[in-house]
């Protein structure tokens, strides 16, 4: 007789800690592992939640242990291992059942199962989840794509695991296939955006204004109570603080300045690039982490050129706050860009304000800011984030700090990869003439492209020199 709500196979760090916070919600789980010794080893750690957990090694026992129709979430590593996955559950399952993808899929994989299962009857969710360790045990944001009918199944326990914002679930369908995933993919990519700036803004104070990593802790822990207000900006606030108990020294200085990546920001850079949609700033922070990676060279290179000069930047921290503001206000708005285009190209029709509604809680980008997002797309902003009219004020008043910022790192030799690249989006989006004349004049010189007139209309051309010198 099935007794489960619902089943789980993966329980490696994120499945573990889903299978606790669904436990706790009161519903009965079935779980399974691909290496079977985990299994115990998870249900006995389960403590008082253990009666709501039942463990199935064989995968048939595990499946018949679930109510139908059956909801399943496989939360295994990415890639082909969740392919794999899916062919062994297959024989098993039923039409009506569903598959619950809550791993960091490519979308375009996604698109893929959900196109093979729909027609096996199978429902297929890709499910994007946010919020780390901590968020899968207490409360991730949870951004839904796939078979509508199936999402109705899982709705009641998706949501009530999911974190709350002011009563909210941070939980949300968003559109058909790779929907969910695509979002979730924006989201790590906008999350690289925001933290390489709050990287640079802390470089400033390092480099620029001589500041050691506690008074520049205390500069965030003030920052948080403002309009910065943000899961980053707190934990900046930590890391910066935190000294290594065997030297006595702040532990940033002893960490190494080489970034990590494991792509899901790669993806949204190379994403916005498919679909024609500019996303500088993502695209600077992931170009900054694999710089951040070449050690080596950059050392080499230091030797060459020599250090920095030291000259202190003339900036206040007011100023950097507000540069801060304006580069995240632009770094939201290419992200909000790129899922909107994606949305028309891919018929999902994606519904931005609840994405900045479920971003509020359980993610790594929960901000105030995002909850001032949310309002902008239910008062109607469709567009550019920097045409709703509270942004504009927003911007009216933080870009000239930005401005100041990305002058002093120039002239001060401090890299400033991703708030130069906001400012020039910016300088660049509200220019109502811009350069591109001059290179229509040029692809026309060598290629015959043509270019238009105003009032002469396209495929004009220019008379050019049939021969170059003198
Ligand atoms: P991992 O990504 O480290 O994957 C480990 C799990 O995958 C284990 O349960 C392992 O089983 C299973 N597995 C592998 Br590996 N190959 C398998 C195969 N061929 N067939 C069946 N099972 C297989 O786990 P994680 O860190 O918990 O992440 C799970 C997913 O969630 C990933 O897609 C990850 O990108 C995503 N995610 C992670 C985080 C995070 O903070 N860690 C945050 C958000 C999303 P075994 O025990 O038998 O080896």
């Amino acid at each position: 007789m099935a007794s489960a709500d619902i089943g789980l196979i993966g329980l490696a760090v994120m499945g573990s800690n889903l299978a606790l916070n669904i436990a706790e919600h009161g519903y009965q789980i079935a779980v399974h592992n691909r290496t079977a010794a985990k299994i115990d080893e998870f249900v006995n750690s389960a403590g008082p939640l253990k009666s709501k957990i039942i463990g199935k090694a064989d995968l048939a026992e595990f499946v018949q242990e679930i109510k139908r129709p059956r909801s399943i979430i496989i939360m295994v590593k990415a890639g082909k291992p969740v392919d794999e996955m899916i062919e062994q559950l297959l024989p098993h399952l039923e039409k009506g059942d569903a598959i619950i993808e809550c791993g960091n899929s490519l979308y375009t994989d996604t698109n893929r199962r959900f196109d093979y299962l729909t027609p096996k009857g199978i429902g297929y969710l890709g499910v994007g989840v946010s919020g780390g360790e901590e968020g899968a045990r207490h409360g991730p944001s949870i951004m839904v794509g796939g078979s509508k009918e199936q999402w109705h199944n899982a709705e009641p326990v998706l949501t009530a695991i999911a974190a709350k914002f002011k009563g909210e679930p941070c939980c949300a369908y968003l559109g058909e296939g790779g929907a969910g995933h695509f979002v979730k993919t924006i989201h790590n990519g906008i999350e690289y955006g925001d933290m390489q700036m709050i990287a640079e803004v802390y470089g400033v104070m390092r480099d620029g204004l001589g500041m050691n990593p506690i008074a520049a802790s205390e500069v965030f822990k003030q920052w948080n109570k403002g309009p910065l207000n943000s899961y980053l900006i707190e934990i900046t606030g930590h890391v910066l603080a935190c000294v290594d108990a065997q030297t006595g020294k702040p532990l940033v200085d002893l960490i190494l300045d080489k970034a990590g990546q494991k792509g899901t920001g790669r993806w949204s850079a190379i994403v916005a690039q498919e679909l024609a949609v500019p996303a500088t700033v993502i695209e600077g922070a992931v170009a900054a982490r694999s710089l951040s990676a070449m050690k080596d060279e950059r050392v080499a290179a230091e030797a060459i050129y020599g250090k920095r000069s030291a000259a202190k930047a003339d900036i206040t921290l007011d100023v950097l706050e507000q540069a801060l503001l304006a580069g995240k206000i632009v770094s939201y708005a290419q992200g909000f860009a790129v899922m909107a285009k994606a949305s028309e190209e891919n018929g999902w029709n994606l519904p931005l304000g609840t994405i900045a509604k479920i971003w509020r809680a359980g993610c790594i980008i929960r901000s105030r800011f995002l909850d001032q997002m949310a309002a902008a797309y239910e008062k109607g902003s469709s567009a550019n984030l920097l045409v709703a009219p509270d942004f504009v004020t927003l911007m009216k008043g933080a870009h000239p700090s930005l401005r100041k910022v990305v002058a002093a790192g120039a002239l001060g030799e401090f890299p400033l990869p991703c708030l130069s690249a906001a400012l020039s989006y910016f300088d660049s989006y509200r220019q109502g003439l811009g350069t591109a004349n001059l290179i229509q004049g040029q692809r026309d010189f060598f290629g015959a492209h043509g270019f238009e007139i105003a009032g002469r209309g396209p495929d004009q051309h220019g008379t050019w020199p049939s021969t170059l010198g003198n």
